[in-house]
């Protein structure tokens, strides 16, 4: 039995080890920890409701507007406000979040996760050629200016034709991600950390060059989307269609709704347009409703009391570092006591089966040029497929939001602070499902709760030994090379894991 710890997994967002036992080239068992408190849920308590949004968002750089959105629904819930959000301000949260989606997925194909199919010394020929790439492979490789000598030489297949391409595009991505921050800024002030999204709606009304600022930039990503980064991904899946086939991890599914169009707490669940939630089990082809209620943590195996456990309005999350079983800092979350993963391929999933029109035109395109069934996307090639088309869909459904925004009209409700309440804020974040929990006392938060995307996917074992999704999906994999399992690596990465989220 050989046991290999890879610690940190890089290029992934966070501090992540994955620690692997392999025998007889198959992976035996596995274990995902995330390995730095950060401690946000306790700085919440006792502070003013309305620094919820600010303090949340600082979970992370990559999705604060997911956590801006999240916060401020349960904010508008705890305020008894939800059903006076403006028309405006719904759209906008919608157009800043969507905004935070396309950097957040174009910086995971192709700054985190494409050097697992790109090697840079393929670049190499073409040094003098263009020096755009010359300067590429020279950041990708060593200081000194020797050539880029990858660590693990094996299965790069891409070739010296494909490479330049996805190269190109990894220089060209990082202009796009500019312009996807300066579309969060037009709305929300800056990026990260955005200032807009508060309770009540948003700080910014809409005017002419607003949306004229927004639009212009949407048509420039739109293009980017539609003709690099989902070709780019249809262009690696084609030459590795082996991984549809690994990296298969739990059979359940769960997705919030998201993008809401109406209130949030009719819609939640089924939207008309927008991301639509539900619960879904491989094997099924019924969606179902989702029960909250259901929703728990377990800590077993985390490094917190417990008073870890349970649903998300009745816990607490203390630090318990020395405890013996534990080996994370991620919490254990589960739906109906069973692991579910999150994230774009389980929302295409659902949306596929719910009937979403956009999103099954979008995928359908993308599963006929691959041979594909929807049931391959919870795979490492999957979810990049899937990640992609989302991408795309909801770039389209930004043209439509950015249209029926009205100038001259509010973005804001007025509110008066309650001195007690509680409120909930589901919400799609790039990588997942998304919830926020609070409950006021004294006009002062007693207890914020959050469960985040990468809790989901990254979680360590529960009470009853089951392991969580990346675990899941790691047991049982072939790997060629033992010492460099670099299928481990693209499992890992396939589901685009922020520890810094999933710890929070
Ligand atoms: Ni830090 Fe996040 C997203 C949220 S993930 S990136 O997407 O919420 O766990
Ligand atoms: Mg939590």
């Amino acid at each position: 039995m050989k046991r290999i710890s890879i610690d940190p997994v890089t290029r992934i967002e966070g501090h992540l080890k994955i620690e692997l036992s392999i025998e007889g080239g198959k992976i035996q068992s596995a274990r995902s920890s995330g390995t730095l408190f950060r401690g946000l849920e306790a700085t919440l308590s006792g502070r003013d409701p309305r620094d919820a949004g600010r303090i949340t968002q600082r979970v992370c750089g990559v999705c604060p507007a997911a956590h801006a959105v999240a916060s401020a629904l349960a904010l508008d819930d705890a305020f008894q406000i939800k059903k006076e959000i403006p028309k405006n301000g719904r759209l906008i949260r919608n157009l800043i979040l969507g905004s935070n989606f396309i950097h957040s997925d174009l910086l995971h194909f192709y700054h985190l996760s494409s050097l697992d199919y790109l090697n840079p010394g393929d670049l190499a020929g073409l040094k003098s050629a263009d020096p755009d790439l010359q300067d590429l492979e020279t950041y990708l490789g060593t200081s000194d200016g020797a050539p880029f000598v990858p660590e693990y030489s094996g299965d790069y297949r891409l070739g010296g034709e494909v490479s330049v391409d996805i190269a190109r595009d990894y220089l060209a991505a990082l202009e796009i991600r500019k312009k996807a921050h300066q579309m969060v800024a037009i709305f929300g002030g800056k990026m990260p950390h955005n200032m807009g999204t508060v309770a009540g709606g948003v700080t910014k009304p809409p005017d002419i060059d607003s949306i004229t600022k927004f639009r212009s930039r949407l048509e420039e990503i739109k293009e980017f989307v539609e003709q690099r980064y989902l070709p780019g991904v249809l262009e690696i899946a084609d030459v590795y269609g082996d991984y549809f086939e690994i990296g298969q991890g739990v059979p359940d599914f769960l997705a919030y709704g998201g993008f809401y169009q109406d209130d949030f707490s009719k819609s939640h669940q089924k939207t008309e347009k927008g991301i639509l939630g539900g619960a879904l089990s491989l094997g099924s082809e019924e969606v179902e409703e989702l029960q909250l209620e259901k929703i728990t943590e377990k800590v077993t195996h985390s490094w917190y009391t417990e008073a870890g456990n349970g649903h998300p309005t009745k816990s607490k999350s203390q630090p318990d570092p020395d405890k013996e079983e534990a080996y994370s800092w991620v919490k254990a979350p589960r739906y109906y006591e069973r692991p579910h993963e999150v994230g774009p391929a389980a929302r295409m999933l659902i949306n596929f089966r719910r009937g979403n029109e956009l999103v099954r035109k979008e995928l359908k395109v993308a599963l006929n040029k691959t041979g594909l069934s929807v049931k391959q996307l919870p795979s490492v090639m999957g979810r990049h497929m899937a990640r992609a088309v989302e991408c795309l869909s909801i770039v389209k459904m930004m043209e439509e939001w950015i249209n029926e925004l009205r100038p001259g009209e509010p973005s804001l409700t007025q509110y008066e602070l309650p001195k007690s309440g509680s409120g909930l804020g589901l919400t799609s974040a790039p990588r997942g499902a998304l919830g926020h929990w609070l409950r006021v006392k004294d006009g002062r938060i007693e207890n914020y709760q959050l469960v985040v995307p990468t809790t989901w996917n990254a979680s360590p074992r529960d009470g009853k030994g089951t392991p969580g999704p990346i675990e899941e999906a790691l047991i049982g994999t072939r790997v060629e090379e033992p010492d460099s399992p670099i299928e481990a690596a693209r499992i890992v990465r396939s589901f685009d894991p922020c520890m810094a989220c999933a710890v929070h």
